[in-house]
């Protein structure tokens, strides 16, 4: 029986998704990569800091050591953290506010399993911080999505097993990191129906039979 949801926060919980691409096409410019787009954008969904920063990398030319690569992606960090500083409630995404409260009042314990190291910030500049039992993210984790890693810690700070948790991602890694860490999923956002997730939704807003999830 399942005991406790943990969600996955950019593109689940908030719409960071937009500033995270401007922030790297931002990033992309001034190497002189100009056709960083949307679609590159894509792959980097769910994806560590790092690992995005080699997807932007590879539409380039140039090679850049470990120690410029780290400089380049705290760079994109600045860009990103800047846009940040006018997110609120107008963030979250549709359908989230209301599925937390009901699944608070159903006595369900609530995480969040996410790759980024700016989840403390974006919970609280969107009020969602109060909704949520324990956080997971970039901040405590070595090894990032698809490993296990990130919903594990989650689940054993919300002193929970495997079969206890259903995650929500809306990325592929997710999904698959979901599966490796023997747990049952429901996959949403705009490529739901490929994700191979347990369960499958357009969104929060989405009409979900919880009910039967949570069995
Ligand atoms: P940061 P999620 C992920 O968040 C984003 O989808 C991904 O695009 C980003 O690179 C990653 O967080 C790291 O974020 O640079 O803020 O540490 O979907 O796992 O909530
Ligand atoms: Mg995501």
């Amino acid at each position: 029986m399942i005991r406790g949801i943990i969600f996955d926060l950019d593109g689940v919980l908030v719409s960071t998704d937009e500033l995270h691409y401007r922030a790297w096409k931002r990033l992309a410019e001034d190497l002189g990569i100009t056709n960083f787009t949307k679609s590159d954008n894509e792959k980097q969904r769910g994806v560590s800091r790092m690992a995005s920063l080699e997807i932007v990398l590879d539409k380039g030319t140039v090679s850049y050591s470990e120690e410029e690569k780290l400089r380049l992606a705290e760079r994109k960090n600045d860009y990103y953290k800047e846009m940040l500083g006018s997110l609120d409630e107008g963030a979250v995404l549709a359908g989230a506010f209301d599925t937390l409260k009901w699944l608070r009042e159903q006595q369900l314990v609530i995480g969040v399993g996410s790759a980024s190291k700016n989840t403390p910030m974006i919970l609280q500049k969107t009020g969602l911080a109060p909704y949520i039992d324990e956080v997971s993210c970039g901040l405590d984790t070595t090894l990032s999505k698809p490993h296990p890693e990130v919903f594990q810690i989650a689940a054993h700070k919300l002193k929970l097993s495997a079969g206890e948790c259903l995650v929500v991602e809306d990325s592929a890694a997710g999904i698959e990191a979901a599966k490796a860490a023997g747990m049952k999923s429901l996959g949403v956002g705009p490529y739901y129906q490929s994700l191979g997730a347990t369960y499958e939704a357009t969104g929060l807003d989405a009409p979900i039979v919880w009910e039967e999830l949570l069995q």
